[in-house]
């Protein structure tokens, strides 16, 4: 014990002499909070990429499952100083700053590659500042989540989803905001309000129909297990950014900046890449499963879902010529 005492109170004072490693209590902690587990690609990404690139000053402290903070208060938590960093959705943006539904509007984004040319181009510069002069949180990286497909518990027997007349009066369990309320409505489901965390006991016991995520993300939570089919309705190549206590950031030295920059960059790099290849992979385990996998009429679906955007009020917060600015990135 003495021992023990007299080394640390000598590594102590030899630290601070000859400026030696950071010690532990000298981190910065970064408590990550998300609604996805620890297995999903994002989560690993973060903790395998992210975590060991900035260890030499700060400490990762994820919370998954929605464990710490609830879905959808994430960005709240960053700007009252009760988070340090989250995966936020663009709609969960929308709540504050409407015209970040343009980012969350079904067919927008056409794939992987092109969200990242979004973000990466000019036009983002005044959403992020926005973001961060306002709310105080800074949108690092953009996180690959996936295609969302409508993923029901009906089989293709009863419910056969060909065009979105064929969604009629399916409770659509959609998460809790204007922005997904509408996408489910777009897509001509009767879309419910309803927490991540709660959606697996939901479609087992039948108070919904259906949900709509990533073939990866129907894995990971399980759903395949209590659903019959899934229509590949591409409807939403969905996307969540890193985001980043700006008071924190501001803490830090330029080189720690850098290394947080570098570190989140890598890891949405490594998480997309894991997710993309989840996708390719997974119709075939799907089915396995014994889940009806199939691709409805997309053009039909593409263009009922357009036609909702057009005019609607979150078409009225898109600042002028930026959805042209996106489609010029793409294909
Ligand atoms: C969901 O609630 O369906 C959703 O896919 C929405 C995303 O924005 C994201 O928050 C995700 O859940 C969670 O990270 C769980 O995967």
């Amino acid at each position: 014990m003495t021992f023990t005492l007299k080394t640390s109170a000598l590594a102590l004072m030899t630290a601070a002499v000859l400026g030696g490693p950071v010690l532990a209590q000298d981190k910065v902690t970064l408590r990550m909070s998300t609604p996805a587990s620890e297995t999903d690609q994002r989560s690993v990404a973060l903790a395998e990429v992210f975590a060991p690139a900035v260890s030499d000053f700060a400490t990762y402290e994820p919370h998954y499952n929605a464990s710490l903070i609830a879905q959808g208060s994430e960005l709240e938590a960053i700007a009252s100083g009760d988070l340090e960093m989250s995966i936020a959705s663009a709609q969960e943006l929308a709540t504050f700053f409407p015209e970040f539904s343009i980012f969350a509007t079904g067919y927008v984004h056409q794939d992987a590659a092109h969200q990242v040319a979004v973000f990466n181009d000019a036009l983002m510069d005044p959403f992020k500042k926005t973001v961060e002069d306002e709310l105080g949180v800074k949108l690092l990286s953009v996180m690959y989540l996936g295609r969302r497909h409508v993923n029901l518990r009906q089989c293709p027997d009863e419910v056969n989803v060909q065009t979105p007349a064929d969604l009629a009066g399916v409770n659509l369990r959609m998460p809790g905001t204007d922005a997904w309320q509408f996408l489910g409505k777009a897509l001509g489901a009767n879309p419910t309000p309803m927490a991540f965390t709660e959606v697996y006991t939901a479609l087992q016991t039948g108070s919904v129909d259906g949900q709509d995520n990533p073939l990866p993300t129907v894995v990971d939570a399980k759903f395949f297990e209590v659903t019959c089919q899934v229509a590949l309705t591409s409807h939403l190549v969905d996307l969540n950014y890193i985001a980043f206590s700006k008071e924190v950031w501001d803490g830090l030295t330029p080189e720690q900046q850098e290394a947080v920059q570098a570190a989140a960059d890598a890891a949405a790099e490594s998480g997309r890449q894991a997710q993309l290849k989840k996708e390719e992979d997974l119709v075939s385990f799907l089915t396995e499963q014994g889940l009806k996998i199939y691709e409805p009429d997309l053009k039909a679906f593409r263009e009922h879902v357009q036609a909702q955007y057009v005019g609607s009020e979150f078409a009225q917060s898109w600042p002028e010529g930026v959805l042209e600015k996106i489609n010029a990135l793409g294909n």
